[in-house]
C-alpha cells in the first residue's frame, strides 16, 4: 500500500459499500495497489481496524475519471452509518484493504484501481463504468469485534442467557464509545443501537440470539 501519490487531491469525498461484484481481474503489480491518504487522524488511537472487525462508517464514492459521486452513505438508511465486517468480502477488495489499520475517528481517502473494485465489467446498478478507478472518502466511527467472535458475544451477554438484549448491547456500546474517548452527539448511541437491531434481530423478538449474531460463521457458538 502506498500513500497517495500526486493527483486526486481534489476536494473529493469517497467511499462506498456496494455489493461485491465479480469481474475484478487481478493483473500486474502497480496497477493493483490501493492508495491511501489520511485526511484526519484522531489524537488518540487505542485500536486499529483489522480483519474480522465489525466497522461502523460513513463513506462517499467517486469516479476518479470525472470526480462524479456515485454513492453517499449519508443519503441512505436515514443517514445511519453503515456496518460491515472488514476483510471478508462484504465490500469490494480495495475497501477491505483500504480500511485496514484505521482508527475510530479517522478520515481516510482511498484510491482503488478497477482490478480491486468492479473490474472490466463495471457495476451498472451504481453507474460504475467498466475499468473505473474509484475514490472513497471514509469516516470511521466505531470498531467492534466482528460477528465471528464468540468472545465478543459472551462479553456482551451479561446475564449469560445466550441472547443479547437491548440493554446489554446499549451497555456494550457505551463502553466501546468511552474507550476511544471521542466526543459524540448523544443521539449517535441510539442511532447505532437501532442499526444493530435492524441488521441483526432477524426474527424481530427484540433480542439478538447467538445464531443471529454469528451471521458469518456458525461453528463458534
Ligand atoms: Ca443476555
Ligand atoms: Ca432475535
Amino acid at each position: 500500500m502506498r500513500f497517495g501519490a500526486a493527483a486526486l487531491c481534489l476536494c473529493l469525498q469517497a467511499f462506498a459499500l456496494l455489493p461485491l461484484q465479480a469481474g475484478g481481474q487481478l493483473g500486474g503489480a502497480a496497477a493493483d495497489q490501493v492508495q491511501m491518504e489520511v485526511l484526519h487522524a484522531p489524537q488518540e488511537c487505542h485500536q486499529k481496524s483489522k480483519k474480522g472487525d465489525l466497522l461502523n462508517a460513513h463513506y462517499d464514492g467517486y469516479l476518479a475519471a470525472d470526480k462524479s459521486k456515485f454513492y453517499c452513505s449519508r443519503t441512505q438508511n436515514k443517514g445511519h452509518p453503515k456496518w460491515f465486517v472488514l476483510g471478508v468480502g462484504q465490500v469490494i477488495k480495495g475497501l477491505d484493504i483500504g480500511m485496514l489499520n484505521m482508527c475510530p475517528g479517522e478520515k481516510r481517502r482511498v484510491i482503488i484501481p478497477p482490478s480491486l473494485a468492479y473490474g472490466l465489467q463495471g457495476y451498472e446498478p451504481a453507474k460504475i463504468p467498466p475499468n473505473a478507478t474509484l475514490i472513497f472518502e471514509i469516516e470511521l466511527y466505531a470498531i467492534t469485534k466482528g460477528p465471528r467472535s464468540a468472545e465478543a458475544f459472551t462479553q456482551i451477554d451479561l446475564d449469560s442467557d445466550k441472547k443479547l438484549s437491548r440493554d446489554e448491547i446499549s451497555d456494550y456500546l457505551k463502553k466501546e464509545f468511552e474507550k476511544d474517548g471521542k466526543k459524540r452527539d448523544p443521539s449517535v448511541h441510539g442511532t447505532v443501537l437501532v442499526d444493530i437491531f435492524k441488521r441483526n434481530d432477524h426474527d424481530g423478538d427484540g433480542f439478538i440470539s447467538a445464531k443471529e449474531y454469528n451471521v458469518y460463521q456458525h461453528d463458534e457458538l
